[in-house]
């Protein structure tokens, strides 16, 4: 990991006051097998089939400094699906594309640093590309921050011109503007031309304990309809870490308001656009000990129970933000993928409604909330960690599929057609071993296997517990 100064860390992690060396390489090699299970995912019976994937990804970047400048270039190589059975559903608007095997196209590479940094006295300055984070990243999130039962697949990444600095001890204030390359609300790899003017203020007490605000205006058209959609984000975190005799107790939470117009989603009655007024909050509580740490993740996002009226208020927390890895990101994604193939089949409707693009986020925690109580053992041996968990889901607005009930005259039904109840969606058990050494050379090696059992409610069109085993090799350097 390469240090700078405090400076830096505006939309960044905290890092160490350290000098840079001229040259440093880093690298992860990550490759991972995935065993999912099979469910159907539409009304018509399709299902996405069992089956056996094997993917990989090689994160790596270039720092140089050159006489006070730096220079940082970075990306991720070979990333995706090589090897294996992939997703049987057509299409190709789940960005992760696993729906296809192969690793050597344009989609495999993703630049992920291409920028200049310089400080000069007391204001820090950027310019390039990288990669957005902010807080807990509720919804700026680099898609490097990992997480227990969990995968980072995407990363928001931007084109950002920023300046920073310090006009007090321990407050830092950052103001820049982001072209966007790609994120999760729509960014050029997505066909939309999105800019965003940035401000925020951190006071860190010191590493561990801070609280930061961000506001964002953002405009966004997309390139072949040239329909826009504007507004504000903001966001506010806090963090805090407390030792209490021979524990830690740390605590964390991030809220995130948006508030603008967006012409890009209409209905009939109001075939301009929406107005947005959506939120959504995550929180981490973790007692921290020497062999074992307890944790209540939770989260909420705003949900939209009337698709027939002005306001879209539906949120979706940032994809690389996780609870889990079964509902959200196999269940979820494999059927919001389904859902978009029928309602932009010709055979089904002549003129799908507009946006409907973005009803498919790759799984993210969309108009849902949950509660996520893990364990986690170190005090078998210092090198293994075991863990368990579960992850209690429910929809934060009647479940229901808006394009099927549509047709079905209003009616609350899922996915499949099936009439719904209530809220819950379902209950999903976690479990993993993971293994970490390192060696003299510097040299990481990670390995993990981890199971997640999907207790599905009735909502969820799903008979059977469904069950997923992952294991993942990481060499790092
Ligand atoms: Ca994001
Ligand atoms: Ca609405
Ligand atoms: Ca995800």
């Amino acid at each position: 990991m390469l240090m700078y100064s405090f400076l830096w860390t505006a939309m960044a992690e905290p890092t160490a006051d350290e000098a840079p060396k001229p040259v440093e390489t880093s690298g992860t090699l990550r490759l991972v097998a995935t065993q999912r299970p099979g469910f159907v995912v539409d009304f018509e019976g399709r299902e996405l089939e069992s089956g056996l994937v094997f993917d990989s990804r090689f994160r790596t970047q270039v720092d140089l400094d050159l006489s006070g400048w730096t220079l940082q270039v970075g990306g991720d190589l070979i990333d995706g699906q090589f090897a294996g059975s992939p997703w049987n559903l057509d299409g190709t608007t789940h960005n992760y594309h696993p729906e296809v095997i192969g690793v050597f196209n344009a989609s495999n590479f993703n630049l992920r640093a291409a920028q200049i940094k310089r400080k000069f006295g007391g204001l820090a300055v950027q310019s390039g590309i990288t990669t957005s984070h902010w807080g807990l990243g509720l919804i700026a999130n680099d898609g490097n921050h990992e997480q227990l039962f969990s995968r980072t697949d995407y990363g928001d990444r931007v084109f950002r011109t920023a300046a920073i600095t310090k006009p007090m001890d321990k407050l830092v204030v950052m103001v820049g503007g982001d072209w966007v390359l790609e994120d999760d609300i729509g960014g050029y790899t997505d066909g939309h031309m999105a800019y965003q003017g940035l401000a925020s203020a951190q006071y860190f007490a010191n590493k561990d304990n801070a609280v930061g605000f961000l506001s964002v205006y953002r405009k966004q058209t997309k390139m072949d309809t040239e329909k826009s959609l504007e507004g504000m984000i903001l966001d506010v975190y806090a963090k805090g870490l407390q030792s209490v005799g021979n524990l830690e107790l740390y605590g964390a939470v991030e809220g995130v308001y948006l508030h603008g117009e967006h012409g890009q989603i209409s209905n009939r009655m109001n075939p301009d656009g929406l107005a947005v007024r959506s939120y959504g909050t995550v929180a981490q509580l973790e007692v921290r000990h020497q062999k074992a740490t307890m944790g209540l993740h939770a989260g909420f996002a705003s949900g939209d129970a009337n698709p027939s009226d002005d306001v879209y208020s539906t949120f979706s927390i940032d994809r690389d933000y996780n609870a889990g890895s079964m509902i959200f990101d196999l269940h979820q994604a494999a059927t919001e993928v389904a859902t978009y193939n029928l309602i932009t089949d010709p055979e089904h409707a002549g003129n799908p409604p507009d946006g409907v693009e973005f009803a498919v986020t790759e799984g993210a925690i969309r108009q849902a909330m949950y509660l996520q109580p893990t364990f986690t053992y170190k005090g078998f041996t210092d090198w293994m960690d075991v863990a368990v968990g579960s992850v209690l889901a429910w929809q934060t607005v009647p479940v229901s599929s808006p394009f099927i009930s549509y047709r079905n005259g209003g009616v609350a039904v899922n996915h499949l057609g099936e009439v719904t109840t209530g809220y819950q969606l379902g209950v999903e058990v976690n479990w993993a071993l993971m293994i970490n050494h390192q060696y003299d050379s510097g040299l990481k090696n990670g390995l993990s296997i981890e199971g997640a059992h999907l207790l599905p409610s009735a909502n969820m069109g799903v008979e059977d517990t469904l069950s997923m085993v992952r294991v993942q090799q990481t060499i790092g350097f």
